[in-house]
């Protein structure tokens, strides 16, 4: 029996002991006194019914002075039980008659040995006094039977005692552990045990109180979400400090924050421009945590120490970079294969079939245990805050969680998450969620992709669903799933180009006419990004429009991504194919309705570009957010253009004062186009300012942040969870 319940019974049974102690003292000298008394009646009344039977012949025979018959009478009386003899007194007080058994110490005066009593009945013919019987009765049995008694009673309490504690012991052990499971269970936000029992009736009070405490700190939180509060690079690293003060934080991403290059004068360190990147860095620069990655640059292996290791930003290093190597075989399974050709088209619904290949799934599972290992090695402590970012990782959480299972691990999903049916072509979905299940954490940029989550796993996994909490408990571990709208880094100061100044720049740059309008489209060369339907919108704006023609263009900056993959080859060629079609079909002297440039370009040039734009066109088929939306807002600070939103980015579930439309509707997409270049500076500064707004406030520190604080918060709840379990089987030992 755990003590911790023996300890707390103790509580009830010292008290008890006392009571049964007290009531034991009180009683027994009461009860002892009464049974005595009973037992001194009794030897009266049959003393008196002795003398009564004997009175008319002892009468007769002192009347006759028979002696011998006297003494024969005074024998046979004498056989009653208690009666140990008897004797006769004259009315001189000399003792007469007597049976043999009369001790010497009894006389006619009263006087008796111990433990023996002596009574007497007078007697008296026709009014006149003869003398009187001496009974003399042993009163030592009433002491034996007293002390008989005393032991049978004192028993009894002794044996209600033990009873009475072993009930108190069991039925505290049991409600003990009735209380412990259904603490945990709300601490899990659950109402029923892992055997589905319900909370114990008892307990019930208790558990409404805690559920309110807990409902309050949810509301508190979404409040705390919702509050437009900034949140700044400064105030990410005050909340690391207050909320997970000396926790080691280690965070993994297939990119590296920083690529070192080999160029032509020696080696140059490039940043990849990345959300991620940006979002990520204040934490591990806040807490000097590790950040482990793919090391990708060409230089990458010449800079690193003995252990793989870099400390970065190269000018003033804060944090570590370990750098994992992959062969190509491994990067072509499991980075281009399954990550790219299986996973990416699978979450993303953009009618590009997924291809799942043994192999490359092999590789994946490799590299994430790779990688998985990279995190154990790394780790300084049993619980680090572990960081993991997007699809590529998705089996590393469990893996980890296998080696560090108090690590609270953090995973941030940055594309879609399907629904079930979607999702369930692919051939190792099971063990899919079952990695993901792994986190403490897991989070997408929106509620409908958490929705998506949870009814995915719930369809393919035996697990338990709390939606209201939004908790999914597998296996006795614990997942929350919680949105997390990822945003950018609003611009520090807002003294960056004129905007004039870059239209104007930008028009040279194009050779444009100065009054030239210029719609803006920037992405990575991928197909879920709607480039082709974009083309074809533009196509359609000329047909309807042809006064546009050499008045309006569209740049495209399409940085090229993953072009190892057939489907991105393919999709470049007819991007290129339409681009040339389009300005064929509509060319003029002035300018080509679409200028494509394929071309990585750095964040000056795409602010450059944002600002000189007319209009920024985001036609995504599927995306997590959307970025290029919110850094298009970010730049304009003189609060004109127009952002035309795809309805099925995350971003147009926050944007709304966007031109919101459907880009497989490519005459909606016209319209829009038409809409925005007609748009009124004041409808455009209305519309802008709200989104500005909300960009700033809702930017990626506080996507950071809110993981962070959400994750400080379950790893508090973890603690106290313990805490209990600990104590539920050490009661002794306090933890801290
Ligand atoms: P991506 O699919 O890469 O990200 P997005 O969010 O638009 O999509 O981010 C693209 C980033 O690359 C932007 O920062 C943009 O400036 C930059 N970029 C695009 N074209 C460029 C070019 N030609 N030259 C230089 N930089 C260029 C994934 C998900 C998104 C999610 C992000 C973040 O698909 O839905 O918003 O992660 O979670």
């Amino acid at each position: 029996m755990p003590i911790r319940p023996f300890q707390l019974s103790l509580r009830f049974i010292l008290p008890l002991a006392l009571v049964i102690g007290i009531s034991a003292l009180i009683l027994l000298p009461m009860i002892d006194d009464l049974t005595q008394r009973w037992f001194l009646r009794d030897l009266d009344t049959r003393g008196q019914m002795v003398a009564a039977s004997i009175r008319e012949p002892l009468i007769d025979y002192v009347m006759l002075q028979d002696v011998d018959a006297m003494q024969e009478l005074l024998e046979r009386a004498a056989i009653d039980g208690h009666l140990l003899a008897l004797g006769f007194c004259d009315v001189a007080g000399n003792l007469r008659y007597r049976s043999r058994a009369l001790p010497h110490q009894v006389n006619c005066l009263g006087a008796a040995p111990s433990a023996m009593r002596v009574s007497e009945v007078s007697l008296a013919q026709d009014e006149n006094s003869l003398g009187k019987l001496l009974l003399v009765q042993d009163t030592g049995f009433i002491q034996r039977r007293s002390d008989e008694f005393r032991f049978y009673l004192s028993a009894v309490f002794l044996l209600m005692f033990l009873v009475i504690s072993a009930l108190v012991v069991w039925i505290a052990h049991w409600s003990w552990l009735g209380w412990v499971s259904a603490l945990k269970n709300l601490l899990r936000l659950e109402t029923t045990s892992p055997t589905g029992r319900a909370t114990p009736p008892e307990f019930r009070p208790l558990v409404g109180d805690l559920r309110a405490m807990l409902h309050q700190m949810q509301i508190e939180r979404r409040v705390q979400q919702h509050s437009p509060q900034s949140w700044t690079p400064q105030k990410l690293r005050s909340l690391l400090h207050d909320e997970l003060a000396g926790d080691e934080v280690l965070v993994v991403s297939n990119r590296e924050p920083y690529i070192h290059e080999q160029g032509e004068h020696g080696i140059v360190v490039r940043r990849p421009a990345s959300g991620l990147v940006t979002a990520v860095e204040p934490v591990m620069r806040a807490c000097s945590g590790t950040w482990i990655a793919h090391g990708s640059g060409s230089a990458d292996r010449a800079t690193v120490d003995a252990h793989d290791r870099v400390q970065v930003p190269p000018a003033r290093p804060a944090y570590t970079l370990r750098r994992v190597w992959l062969s190509s075989e491994e990067e072509q399974g499991y980075y281009y294969g399954f990550s790219n050709e299986g996973l990416w088209p699978l979450c993303h619904i953009a009618h590009v079939r997924p291809v799942f290949r043994t192999a490359d799934w092999e590789q994946y599972v490799a590299v994430n245990q790779r990688f998985a290992d990279a995190v154990i090695a790394e780790a300084n402590t049993d619980d680090p805050v572990v960081l993991v970012q997007d699809y590529h990782f998705a089996l590393l959480p469990r893996m980890v969680r296998e080696r560090l299972p108090k690590a609270t691990i953090i995973m941030f999903w940055h594309i879609p998450w399907p629904n079930p049916e979607s999702f369930g072509i692919c051939p190792w979905r099971e063990e899919l969620l079952e990695g993901l299940l792994g986190n403490t954490l897991l989070g997408f940029h929106t509620p409908f992709h958490c929705k998506n989550f949870l009814e995915t796993v719930d369809r393919y996994l035996e697990t338990r669903i709390e939606h209201e909490a939004s908790t999914i408990s597998y296996s006795g571990e614990l997942t929350q799933v919680e949105p997390y709208p990822i945003s950018i880094a609003w611009p520090e100061s807002e003294t960056g180009l004129d905007v004039l100044q870059c239209r104007k720049e930008l028009r040279e740059s194009l050779n444009l006419p100065e009054d030239h309008r210029v719609a803006l489209g920037v992405d990575r060369l991928d197909y879920t990004k709607g480039i082709v339907e974009r083309f074809q919108a533009v196509d359609r704006l000329l047909e309807l429009r042809p006064e546009l023609i050499g008045r309006f263009s569209l740049l495209q900056i399409a940085a090229p991504s993953r072009s190892s993959l057939d489907e991105y080859q393919n999709l470049e060629a007819r991007v290129r194919k339409l681009a040339h079609e389009i300005n064929q079909r509509y060319a003029n002297p002035v300018a080509p309705p679409i200028i494509l440039r394929i071309e990585y370009y750095d964040a000056d040039q795409l602010a450059t570009c944002y600002r000189a734009a007319d209009i920024c066109l985001v036609t995504s088929l599927h995306d997590g957010m959307n970025l290029v939306a919110k850094e298009f807002i970010a730049a304009r600070d003189d609060e004109l253009g127009v952002l035309i939103l795809s309805q099925f980015t995350g971003a147009a579930r926050e944007l709304h004062e966007a031109l919101i439309i459907n880009p497989y509707h490519i005459e909606q997409g016209a319209q829009a186009l038409y809409r925005a270049l007609t748009m009124p500076a004041a409808e455009q500064r209305e519309r802008m300012r709200s989104m500005r707004t909300l960009v700033r406030d809702f930017n990626v520190y506080r996507w950071a942040g809110l993981m962070l604080l959400d994750a400080a918060r379950l790893r508090r709840r973890h603690r106290v969870t313990e805490k209990i379990h600990l104590h539920s089987r050490h009661p002794l030992r306090r933890a801290v």
